[in-house]
């Protein structure tokens, strides 16, 4: 197929990647520069990467950029034609997603939002999940695109129901890390050793696929970015927001947004959401001990 993809940070790199070795024919465009993908044509513009493309992919940082991607100067609208099918895998607001589809449509061309759970070595090795929502003759068409990116799909229902599944998943996820990093936090001043913790951990109820993804960068103190924590406190200001929008309260996740707050100004936005850990650590006065490696 003819893909245009738009955004070529954490993971729309590895995602577009994944598109060129599946063969299709591939444009790409970032906003900063510099950033190419092997077998794909660098384009100057969104509207120049979508100027003749089937598909037009989108995977950039938040409900502003997709706007100003799709509808600014340059955009993709600017390209648009009938037929066209523009999919939105950034996780935005589910309204917003609904106002941009209705846009789209109206110029003859179909809308998929198409949000990821999964990590940056999810993206790389194509084992995405992807929670989609649209219309079920257009999701079908992206199948193939699907399969070189992720390994399932969940059709979700109608245009933002995607998104508004992406925001439960990324709600449990920033909660169940917090228990993890309060229990290893607690653990360390009871003196119990994480190392010793972690099997009991992970032979009991309390198991998580969160839990066995983040320990092993945890324990190295390795805090380098697979999920950016400034991206995981903008999900959770948009999950807070879609609750409010339908009277819905949290308490555990605004608690957990005010952490995100600290962890901000404390300077870890661009570190591994895992980073909230030191937080904990710092008031705490421990430090969760290193494995060596
Ligand atoms: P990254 O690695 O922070 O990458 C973000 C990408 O979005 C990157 O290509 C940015 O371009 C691009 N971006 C950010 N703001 C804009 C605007 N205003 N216009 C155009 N492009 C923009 O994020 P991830 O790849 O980890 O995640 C992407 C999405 O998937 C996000 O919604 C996650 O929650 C899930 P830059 O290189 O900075 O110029």
């Amino acid at each position: 197929m003819r893909v245009a993809f738009l955004g070529l940070g954490i993971m729309g790199r590895p995602m577009a990647s994944n598109l060129a070795k599946a063969g299709h024919e591939l444009a790409v465009w970032n906003r900063t520069p510099g950033k190419e993908v092997e077998g794909a044509r660098s384009a100057s513009s969104p509207a120049d990467a979508a100027n003749g493309a089937e598909v037009v992919w989108l995977c950039v940082s938040d409900t502003r950029a997709v706007e100003n991607v799709l509808f600014g100067a340059q955009g993709v609208e600017a390209s648009l034609a009938a037929g066209m099918t523009v999919v939105n895998s950034s996780t935005i607001s589910p309204s917003a997603e609904r106002r941009f589809a209705e846009r789209v449509r109206a110029r003859g061309g179909q809308y998929v939002d198409a949000p990821m759970t999964g990590s940056k070595v999810a993206a790389e090795s194509g084992a995405l999940i992807f929670m989609v929502g649209g219309e079920e003759h257009a999701i079908e068409s992206l199948k193939p695109l699907f399969a070189a990116m992720g390994k399932k799909i969940f059709r979700m229902g109608e245009t933002g129901k995607g998104q508004a599944a992406k925001l439960v998943m990324n709600l449990q996820i920033a909660l169940i890390y917090e228990g993890f990093a309060e229990a290893l936090t607690l653990a360390t001043k009871l003196g119990v050793d994480p190392e010793a913790l972690l099997p009991l951990i992970q032979s009991s109820m309390v198991h998580s696929g969160v839990i066995e993804y983040k320990a092993p960068f945890v324990l190295k103190r390795d805090f380098t970015p697979n999920f950016p924590l400034r991206l995981m406190h903008k999900d959770i200001r948009l999950a807070l927001d879609a609750a409010r929008e339908v009277r819905v309260k949290l308490p555990a996740l605004e608690t957990v947004e005010e952490i995100y707050e600290m962890a901000t100004e404390d300077g870890h936005e661009n570190e591994d959401y895992a980073a909230t850990l030191a937080l904990l650590e710092k008031w705490a006065g421990v430090e969760v001990k290193a494995v060596p490696a």
